[in-house]
């Protein structure tokens, strides 16, 4: 089977170098942590041995993809300085902290049109706006450089620990930076998870899982034209983890922390380990759950992270693979059907080793004001489809405005909202600012790994959910986004405004 779910060698015919490319056979990079309060992030071209052959040209954070991994105590403020050393062709950049909660000036707004960018093929921007107004004061210009604050601060207190990461978020243009390699991990530690007995150190691994498409000289196709919704969700053939094509990963006979990022541009997975161990999944896209859940499968749609503990103790001297697999319960429809094949490969050494750590029973309890929620929601997002002339992704009849606010909650306030996705398509929703707590999918209660804090959400067909936020420290405007990304290119984007109480 070769193509869009194929088999265990997913390459185009013509492709020889990619051919060549044997499973397995490369090691698992684990991308350099940055961990000074202030940084530097070069955001530059580099080349990186995917496949066998020729190099790939890429546009990297940092000279590498995945770029380097911040890795910052919850609570302490970092500053890093952006330097946009890409060609002027490239255009404005914007970069995003997904997962953060930071000022809107330091969020990564998707900004409006300019020089470079004057039309918008899906978005309805209004001419005439302000730099204020379009969000255009906050971009990144070629050539020219952007200190982001990140305070990891919530209110009040030090953000709790998460795994998130940072990408680009430019109007129209997000699918097609993030698939040149614009993406970087991020981890917030703090406190309780440094407390816990879990595996640390180099038994705590980033795992970024990206799918793409090379050409013949093992460069990156430019899949983005003529796609339109409905149909434009990009596949890539070959899945790469943290940059590599099917990589393997030396470990001890014992357990590890996984963190699993998916930063494909459409395509989902369902987790699985090859010999049918549980993973023990201990944190959502926010961080800590209340309670560890054991899964044998686990559904990772675009953006969603989750960490789990893996027991390498049962496996001495094997190999094991983490593979994704159709998925046995759920529906199966456009946009949640998963990738068929293998990821990556665990060599699991076959001496017999301690193991010190091991899973408590409770984790992180959920934050107060998750106990008084409405389950009445104060505002609905509706997603459908629409456009005069042309087919567009709509939020509540409209694509994406920077001038427009569809929803304005107040400072301090903690709401809950709908978001009903009238589509033939799923979605992965996620909301900026804060963390989101899901309460129900068509009005019943979500499983175990989703009653928990989460910023991005399966939407199925057809299917409300509700979502409940507590809006603090910033007021400003905030993006809600399809993250299946040329959904989002293609209208699926709307904003709501903090405003002072
Ligand atoms: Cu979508």
């Amino acid at each position: 089977m070769r193509g869009q779910g194929g088999g265990l060698l997913p390459f185009a015919e013509d492709t020889p170098q990619a051919q060549a490319a044997v499973p397995f056979r490369a090691r698992l990079p684990i991308p350099r942590e940055l961990t000074d309060s202030k940084l530097r992030i070069p955001i530059r071209e580099a080349e990186a041995q995917i496949l066998p052959g020729d190099k790939t040209r890429l546009w990297t954070y940092g000279g590498t993809f995945p770029g380097p991994t911040v890795r910052r105590p919850a609570g302490q403020r970092t500053e890093v300085t952006f330097h946009h050393e890409l060609p002027a062709r490239v255009g404005e950049l914007s970069v995003h902290l997904h997962g953060g909660h930071n000022r809107t000036r330091f969020d990564g707004q998707p900004g409006g049109l300019t020089k470079s960018q004057p039309l918008s093929y899906y978005c309805h921007i209004p001419r005439g706006l302000s730099p204020r107004e379009s969000g255009n004061d906050l971009l990144l210009a070629p050539g020219a450089r952007k200190t982001y604050v990140y305070d990891l601060m919530e209110d009040g207190r030090p953000e709790r620990s998460a795994f998130q990461w940072y990408h680009d978020h430019r109007l129209d243009r997000t699918s097609p930076h993030s698939w040149r390699g614009l993406a970087g991990m991020w981890i917030v530690d703090d406190e309780l998870d440094s407390s816990l007995p879990l595996p640390s150190g180099e038994r705590d691994i980033p795992l970024m899982i990206a799918d793409r498409t090379f050409d013949r000289h093992n460069q990156l196709t430019d899949p983005f034209k003529g796609l339109r919704p409905p149909a434009d969700g990009i596949v890539g053939r070959s899945v790469l983890v943290n940059g590599a094509f099917m990589p393997h990963h030396h470990v001890g006979a014992r357990r590890y922390r996984l963190r699993i990022l998916n930063v494909s541009q459409f395509r989902s997975y369902n987790l699985h380990l090859s010999n049918g161990a549980p993973m023990v999944q201990i944190a959502t896209d926010s961080g800590l759950m209340p309670a560890p859940v054991r899964r044998t499968e686990i559904l990772l749609g675009p953006a969603e992270r989750v960490e789990v503990i893996v027991d390498f103790a049962g496996a001495r001297g094997e190999t094991v693979e983490l593979r994704s697999s159709k998925r046995h319960s759920g529906r199966n429809v456009t946009g949640s059907r998963t990738y068929a094949g293998a990821l990556m490969q665990f060599r699991v050494g076959s001496e017999r080793l301690p193991d010190r750590t091991r899973v408590p029973r409770r984790l992180r309890p959920l934050p107060e004001w998750t106990r008084k929620v409405s389950h009445k929601p104060s505002h609905r997002w509706e997603i459908t489809i629409g456009g005069l002339f042309k087919t567009t992704w709509l939020i509540n009849g409209r694509t994406f405005n920077p001038a427009y606010a569809d929803a304005f909650p107040k400072l301090g306030s903690t709401v809950t909202w709908e978001v009903h996705n009238r589509t033939t398509v799923a979605h992965v929703m996620h909301l900026h600012h804060t963390d989101w707590y899901l309460l129900s999918r068509d009005g019943k209660r979500p499983p175990p790994w989703e009653d928990c804090l989460k910023d991005t959400f399966f939407v199925y067909p057809g299917e409300r959910i509700l979502l409940a936020g507590h809006f603090s420290d910033h007021t400003g405007k905030f993006v809600i986004h399809c993250h299946m990304l040329d959904h989002e290119d293609h209208g699926l984007m709307s904003q709501f405004q903090v405003v002072a109480s």
